[in-house]
Parts: structure tokens; sequence; C-alpha cells
């Protein structure tokens, strides 16, 4: 009888990896964190804020789903912007199902085409989430909704506000039955299979991307070169270095004084000790790479995760 049991429940189980993509700036990660209840992804009011894939996991009592947060999708010129959505087209082919994430407060139906294009192509089934309804009168949103589902197959289209948790619930239900049968792809309470180290350069970079502003949060990149343990003063010792553009660009990144690398430094440690529970000291660099945005050499050289 025991065994009986076990089999059924596995034959309940459903698993699988679902993107999330969308314009740049729509609350995809917002969403992603929410929806695993931890920050994994940085979220920052700029677009273009992600980079590379970020996996997200999610674990219920008969799901597992993996979520994988992807840059905005634009029209993107340079090399680095280039990979950048070539990475989110790349997730959409490799997932079993998308997750469309739309602003319902800043409709851009010309910029929405190339979202539409790739979803034709690869057939996915989709679903459709209105985001920022905190945003919009409901009166508003009929119409929209209207709109797109004359526009495509979806499975769904689930109005929600990442910020506020709604309709989050109703959104996972709708993913869940979108997901084959299977057991589940990681152990139970892990939450992301981002190293330590990466997250640490991202949290200094969503700093750089809050305090500055113009070309600057576009010209830098981050990375750690150290991450140890230090057992003798038991604290985590990081040291990053701040990849700008041009010699311009590393004085403002580093600022009268040295005031602004001080404050990045500062929110991005004690965010850091937060997260990972630890006492950290964080040496923070600048230092200038001319043109890493458009040299793939230099791109790999910073062991940005673009492949
Ligand atoms: N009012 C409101 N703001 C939201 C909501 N979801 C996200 N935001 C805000 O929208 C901005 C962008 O959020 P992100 O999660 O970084 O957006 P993204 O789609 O991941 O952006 P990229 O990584 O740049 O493509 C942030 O300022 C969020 O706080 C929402 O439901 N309501
Ligand atoms: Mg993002």
């Amino acid at each position: 009888m025991e065994e009986k049991k076990e089999v059924s429940k596995e034959e309940g189980y459903r698993s699988g990896f679902v993107a999330l993509i969308g314009l740049p700036n729509v609350g995809k990660s917002t969403l992603m964190n929410q929806l695993i209840g931890t920050k994994v992804a940085i979220t920052t009011p700029k677009p273009q804020t992600t980079r590379f894939q970020i996996r997200g996991i999610l674990t219920g009592p008969n799901y597992q789903v993996v979520f994988v947060d992807t840059p905005g999708i634009h029209k993107a010129k340079e090399l680095f912007n280039r990979l950048m959505v070539e990475q989110a087209v790349k997730a959409i082919e490799e997932v079993d199902g998308v997750v469309w994430v739309v602003d319902a407060a800043d409709r851009r139906p010309r910029e929405e085409e190339q979202i539409l294009e790739i979803l034709r192509r690869t057939e996915k089934p989709t679903i459709l989430a209105l985001n920022k309804i905190d945003l919009v009168k409901k009166a508003e949103l009929l119409p929209v909704i209207d709109f797109f589902s004359k526009l495509y197959p979806f499975r769904a289209i689930v109005p929600i506000s990442a910020l506020e948790r709604d309709g989050l619930s109703e959104l996972t239900e709708e993913i869940v039955a979108m997901l084959p049968e299977g057991p589940p792809y990681y152990p139970p309470e892990m939450v992301t299979d981002q190293p330590e180290r990466l997250l640490a350069a991202e949290i200094i970079r969503e700093k750089l991307f809050m305090l500055t502003r113009q070309e600057i949060p576009y010209s830098t990149a981050v990375v750690v070169e150290e991450f140890r343990e230090d057992p003798e003063k038991k604290v985590l010792y990081i040291q990053a270095v701040i990849y700008v553009e041009k010699d311009s660009q590393k004085g403002i990144v580093i600022g009268k004084g040295g005031q602004l690398l001080k404050k990045i430094g500062t929110l991005a440690r004690e965010e850091l000790e937060f997260i990972l529970g630890k006492r950290i000291y964080l040496d923070l660099w600048v230092k200038v790479l001319r043109g890493w945005r458009k040299e793939e050499r230099l791109l790999r050289r910073l062991g940005i995760p673009l492949v």
C-alpha cells in the first residue's frame, strides 16, 4: 500500500522551466523575486537592468517551477546589447513555457511586435502577465485584456501587481498547469543556482544603477575578483572591481573625495550582509576597460555569462 501511494504522488508532480520575458523595465525580475519570496535578481527603475539569465526556483507541494529571468527584449545595436537580447531569445527556445510580462501602465505595441514574432516562431505555451495594475484603473484594463486576447492564443491572461503581490497565486496556478508531469530538478530548499559571488557583483551593480545617471550605469560592469572567508577575522572578504569605459567615468563613479564609491560600497555591503547572514569586508575598486561593451574579447575577460 505504502508504495502505491508514493507512485501516485509522483504521477501528480509537475516540474519545468519557465522563461520570464518582456520589454525592458516591465517588472520581470520583481515578479520572479516575489514569486519565489527571495531576492535573487536585482531590480531598478532603469531599463536594461538584467543582463543575463538568472534562475529562481519555486517548489510547492506538488510542483517545481524553475523560472528563468531574462534581459528585456529591445532593438539592440551594440554588441553587448545584442548579446543581452540573445540571452532572452535563447531562454524562450529552451524552456517548457513562457510568461510574457507586459507593463499595463506603459503600453508599447510597436516594440511588443518583436516579442510576438519570437512567440509565433517558437510556439511555446505562453501566459500573459499584465503587470503594474496598481497603476491603472480597472476600466482601462479591460480593453487591454481584449486587445491581447485577439493578438495571440495565450494559455491565460492574468492581471497582476508584482510589487503588491496581487494576482500572484492565480498566476502561479496557471504556470503550474502549463508544466509537464515530472520530478523536481533541484532540492526543495534551493531558491537559485546563482553562485554567491555573482549575486555580490549584481548587488553592487544595483547600487551603481540607483546612484548614477545617464550613460554611467550602462558603461559599468562589476567583477568579483576575490570571495573568501577569513576565519581569523570572522568575515567574508569580497574584493570587486567596477569597470568603466572611460577615464572621465572613473572620476564620476568615485565621486568627490571618494564619496559616491563609499556610498555604493556601504549600501551593497549592508544588503549582502543581510542576504548572506555574514559579516562582510567589501573592498571596492574602479578601473577603466576602454570599450568593453563593444568587444567580445573584453566581455569574455569580464566573465559576463553571455554564451
Ligand atoms: N507600480 C509598480 N511598479 C512595479 C511593479 N513591478 C515592478 N515595478 C517597478 O518597475 C521597475 C522595473 O522593475 P524590474 O523588475 O527591474 O523590471 P525588469 O522587467 O526586470 O527590467 P529589465 O531587467 O531592465 O528588463 C522597478 O522600479 C520596479 O519596482 C508593479 O507591479 N507595480
Ligand atoms: Mg530585470
